[in-house]
């Protein structure tokens, strides 16, 4: 299975792809403000590539719960410069993580094929003609709620039925918008309004999202949940548990990881597909 970007590229989805994650913005959950100036932050995803990555995605504003709205020119700031350089840095995918057109249509512009969109279109349905027009990879996340809300007791009657069945109105919301089916990737939005109950049943069944057909993308680096699960407060010491979810997801079938700790998560989902493709007597 392939994913399909602007000018004939493609991701190839057999293997698993690790996506890092760069978060230019001072208040992330995990790695805020952890790169100080557009230096630091092209010389970490440079490091994110070599430990194996195939993708970074790039971030101008938090969704941690609680967190504040950023506009879209302040995003700009933070991640265009970084995507342009990235661009004539790597040949690997730049990703922008925005839910807003203008700041997706100006990363496009600097060189990144994908957008990443934690509101699916909802925030602003413009994305959907932007990834449209530009041929680029769009990804669709659940979220119930909105970042500042969305932990305030989220309730769901079947999770997983509800999430994916979200998530293939979304696909075809996209779809009439005219982005190609085979460009979108779905995402079940792990830890966005979700207790750690409802997010370990989400993992438990990530087998009816690979189902739908569609690429799948999981989300659970350093989040909250594992803290819970392990007791490591701190989130940089929850990487050995989010290698767990990508051994996981590998094991249902998931093409797409998006990940603080690349070599840990690439080594994981390396060794597991070795695994799953052995032959032999
Ligand atoms: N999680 C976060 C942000 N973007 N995008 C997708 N597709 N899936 C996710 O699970 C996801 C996401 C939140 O994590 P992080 O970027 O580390 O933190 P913050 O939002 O605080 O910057």
């Amino acid at each position: 299975m392939r994913l399909h970007l602007p000018d004939r590229a493609a991701l190839d989805l057999d293997r698993a792809v690790i996506v890092g994650i760069l978060n230019l913005t001072p208040d992330s959950f995990s790695d805020g403000g952890a790169y100080g100036d557009a230096d630091g932050a092209v010389g970490a995803a440079m490091s994110m590539v070599e430990q194996g990555a195939d993708a970074i995605d790039i971030g101008g504003e938090s969704t941690r719960p609680g967190a504040q709205r950023i506009d879209a020119d302040e995003q700009c700031r933070r991640v265009i410069p970084v995507i342009e350089r990235l661009a004539g840095e790597t040949d690997v995918s730049l990703s922008v993580d925005t839910t807003r057109s203008v700041v997706a249509e100006r990363a496009l512009d600097a060189g990144a094929v994908m957008v990443n969109d934690v509101s699916a279109g909802r925030d602003d349905t413009d994305v959907f003609r932007v990834a449209a027009d530009r041929g680029a990879a769009l990804v669709l996340m659940h979220m119930l709620g909105e970042p500042a809300t969305m932990q305030d007791d989220p309730q769901y009657g079947d999770v997983v039925t509800e999430v994916r069945d979200f998530l293939m109105r979304r696909v075809e919301a996209a779809g009439a918008a005219g982005v190609r089916q085979e460009q979108i990737v779905i995402d079940p939005g792990i830890g966005f309004g979700k207790t750690t109950a409802h997010n370990l049943v989400l993992l438990r069944h990530l087998d009816v999202f690979v189902a739908t057909g569609q690429a799948v993308m999981l989300g659970a680096s350093r989040k909250r949940f594992i803290g819970q699960i392990t007791g490591q407060d701190d989130p940089a010491q929850r990487a050995v548990g989010t290698a767990a979810t990508t051994v996981l997801g590998v094991m249902a079938g998931v093409q797409m990881f998006r990940v603080h700790d690349v070599g840990m998560n690439r080594e994981a989902a390396d060794v597991v597909t070795a695994v799953r493709e052995a032959q032999g007597k």
